[in-house]
């Protein structure tokens, strides 16, 4: 659901000589769902086109080469690759770890974010199971904050769900997907610093501080009520 892959047609010559098409699937880069500039002033145009364009697109690229020599598994979803991953073969595992969750991490990103003017707050079920967890929205987000503040090196926070639809909040390194550990993710904060470097440089809480201004809040509501349904 949170990755499109765009079906390619692949010819390759048959025993007899004839042409033989076959579909095969490629992951691919989504498009950014809103201009570079969008979330200006909290993240700057720079940072948002070199994110996606350049950090994004060559973890899509390294995933497709990582994957090229196994067609049944470059047509799975890049989320129950995820899933799965300690059943992987074990050439592949690190791969799709890596590549594989940079993908599907940044996918999820762009659509937990959006400008300021359309950000708004948790709502229903959503807003009554931060308030229960957390003691309020305010609560929820310093205690996001603090996660994100407290991951050495490169990694992100996540609130998901856990097998039993509660929401937790949690810190992975690099780019570790919650699915891998049984989770299912609703909002992630990336704090590798091609995150925020060129407009925040060292000074990640003030990045931190920016990030609540621009949660897309009725997606995640929306996405929360689907994944508990
Ligand atoms: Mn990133």
């Amino acid at each position: 659901m949170i990755t499109r892959r765009d079906a390619v047609k692949l010819t390759t010559i048959g025993a007899a000589g004839a042409a033989v098409s076959r579909t095969a699937t490629a992951y691919t880069l989504p498009k950014l769902p809103y201009a570079y500039d969008a979330l200006e002033p909290y993240i700057d145009a720079q940072t948002m086109q070199i994110h996606h364009d350049k950090h994004h697109q060559a973890y899509v690229d390294n995933l497709n080469k990582a994957l090229a020599g196994d067609p049944a598994l470059s047509q799975t979803s890049v989320e129950d690759l995820l899933r799965r991953l300690d059943s992987l073969p074990a050439a592949l595992r690190t791969a799709v770890r890596n590549q594989g969750g940079g993908h599907a991490n940044h996918s999820l990103l762009w659509q937990t974010l959006t400008p300021a003017s359309k950000s708004g707050k948790a709502s229903g079920q959503l807003a009554r199971a931060i308030d229960q967890t957390f003691g309020s929205q305010q609560k929820f987000e310093d205690a996001l904050k603090s996660t994100a503040l407290g991951v050495f090196g490169s990694g992100w926070a996540w609130l998901s769900l856990d097998a039993e639809n509660r929401l937790v909040l949690g810190a992975l390194p690099n780019q570790d997907s919650p699915l891998s550990a049984g989770h299912r993710p609703l909002l992630g904060i990336d704090v590798w610093e091609h995150a925020y470097y060129l407009k925040y440089q060292n000074r990640r809480a003030d990045y931190l501080a920016a990030i609540p201004h621009i949660i897309h809040w009725d997606y995640v509501s929306s996405r929360y009520e689907e994944l508990v349904r």
